[in-house]
């Protein structure tokens, strides 16, 4: 494969989207030994049908605020990929989205949903509409009104969104709500539903639990089979941050930060379960910031900063893209971090990822370390196909299962000669093998 011949076209076509660039880029470099042993790909100009979403779709949403103002955002789906299922991904409400950041959510959603070995396609879509600040009867007509136009896309066997930044079970009751309304039907064309209405037992849990488990996995190639002594930075409040800080407690950990995207509290005594319960009633129930923990609790809060200075063993991202800079890195390996997994999607850069790798440590990509969210969505659908209700110990049994399963797919692909497991190229390459063959074997679409 020309790699870099594929990047400049793709920049070329796509430009101003360097969300999308970053993402393209990592995967492609690091599937070549793969890639290169089946020319039969290169004919089929694989990688291009691979790399472009197979459909997007972007529409205006028009709402009215609590003041009577009539507002507009932009909203958007982009259907990467449904070679191996019906589309699958979450929406994400956030200033920040655009058709590059959606665009490099849903090419990633591919691979990890591949990886789940669940059959899910890959997509993402979501909104820049901002919900901070805003009343829950703001939020619902939010949905409702973005549902107008969506519902025309989606489907239980057509594309099933789900959660992601600023959507959790609350817009996810809203928008199904207003899906079952247009489309009259109700199944499981969403995932994250209320346990009322078809929602799965340990969904809300799932990304945060999965990425410890994964995180497990890596630690006992090494011979650590607990928590116990290690000292866990994570970034991130929200539902990812929390349910992976209650994992970390139950196994032993000690989490000294969490953060948003004001700033950070760092907490030497670390976070106890009493202390992580007011995290989850200061988010879930009053909406606040991570400051009032400090406040609270008499600790330390670093306004506009991240958490990786502090000193950790293992480092759990879990708020957002690129929050891991390669000066962060540095840091980290400096205080002598052992592992990183990333709750959050891309959460690191490049030159991070360079670091991680380089310093050979356990570093998990988000592809591999935060699917158990997407796989519990997976087990939800197959859940409302069958009209059934799996107790909590079978779906985290089976989530435990598909995260160990994940990580020998990345030691399969990904075991370098002197031993060291680059996680990166292994998620990649196993992610990118399955999708491929499916396509191959689907003829020229
Ligand atoms: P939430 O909205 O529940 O929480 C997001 C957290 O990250 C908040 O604390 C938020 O702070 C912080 N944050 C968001 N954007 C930024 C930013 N630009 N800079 C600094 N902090 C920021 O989202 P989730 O927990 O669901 O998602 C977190 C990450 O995990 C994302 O990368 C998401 O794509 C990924 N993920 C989520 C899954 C899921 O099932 N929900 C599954 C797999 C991955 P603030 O409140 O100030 O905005
Ligand atoms: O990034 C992700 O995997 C998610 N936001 C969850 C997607 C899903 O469909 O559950």
């Amino acid at each position: 494969m020309k790699t870099e011949l594929v990047l400049d076209a793709l920049k070329r076509r796509f430009p101003n989207e360097p969300e999308y660039h970053q993402a393209v880029e990592e995967v492609l470099m690091t599937i070549e030994d793969e890639y290169n042993k089946h020319p039969e790909f290169d004919k089929a100009n694989l990688i291009e049908r691979l790399c472009i979403p197979d459909r997007m779709f972007s529409f205006r949403v028009t709402w009215t605020d609590d003041k009577g103002n009539v507002q507009t955002n932009m909203a958007y789906r982009f259907q990467h990929n449904c070679a191996i299922g019906p589309y699958k991904g979450g929406m994400r409400f956030h200033a920040s989205v655009c058709p590059s950041i959606l665009k490099f959510l849903a090419f990633e959603q591919t691979f990890k949903n591949a990886l789940t070995t669940l059959p899910m396609g890959g997509a993402k879509g979501g909104s820049d509409f901002n919900p901070k600040g805003k009343s829950n009867a703001e939020i619902m007509r939010f949905c409702q009104a973005l549902m107008l136009e969506l519902w025309k896309y989606i489907g239980p066997e057509t594309d099933v969104p789900a959660g992601d930044i600023g959507v959790g079970g609350r817009e996810v009751a809203y928008m199904f709500g207003m899906y079952k309304k247009l489309a009259r039907e109700h199944t499981g064309t969403f995932t994250g539903k209320g346990l009322e209405f078809g929602g799965s037992l340990i969904r809300p849990e799932a990304t945060g639990y999965g990425n410890i488990y994964f995180l497990m996995n890596m630690l006992s190639t090494k011979g650590i089979k607990n928590l116990k002594g290690q000292v866990i930075a994570i970034s991130g409040s929200g539902n990812v941050a929390t349910y992976t800080a209650e994992k970390a407690l139950q196994l032993g950990g000690k989490v000294i930060t969490m953060s948003d995207s004001n700033g950070y509290i760092y907490d030497p005594d670390g976070i106890t379960r009493e202390k992580l319960d007011y995290i989850f009633e200061l988010k879930n129930v009053y909406r606040g910031r991570i400051k009032e923990y400090a406040e609270k609790y008499g600790c330390k809060y670093v306004e506009g900063a991240r958490p990786w200075g502090e000193k950790c063993t293992i480092a759990l991202p879990s708020a957002t893209q690129n929050e891991i800079n390669g000066d962060d890195a540095k840091m980290l390996l400096a205080n002598g971090c052992i592992a990183v997994s990333e709750g959050a999607n891309m959460p690191s850069t490049p030159e991070a990822v360079k670091a991680f790798l380089d310093a050979k440590i356990l570093y998990a990509p988000g592809k591999a370390a935060n699917a158990g969210g997407v796989s519990v969505s997976g087990l939800e659908m197959t859940q409302n196909s069958m009209k059934i209700a799996w107790s909590k110990e079978e779906v985290d049994e089976k989530l435990k299962s598909i995260m160990a399963n994940i990580h020998e797919q990345c030691v399969r692909y990904g075991t370098q000669k002197d031993g060291y497991v680059n996680y990166v190229k292994g998620a990649n390459t196993a992610g990118f093998m399955k999708v491929a063959k499916a396509m191959m074997a689907q003829g020229i679409l």
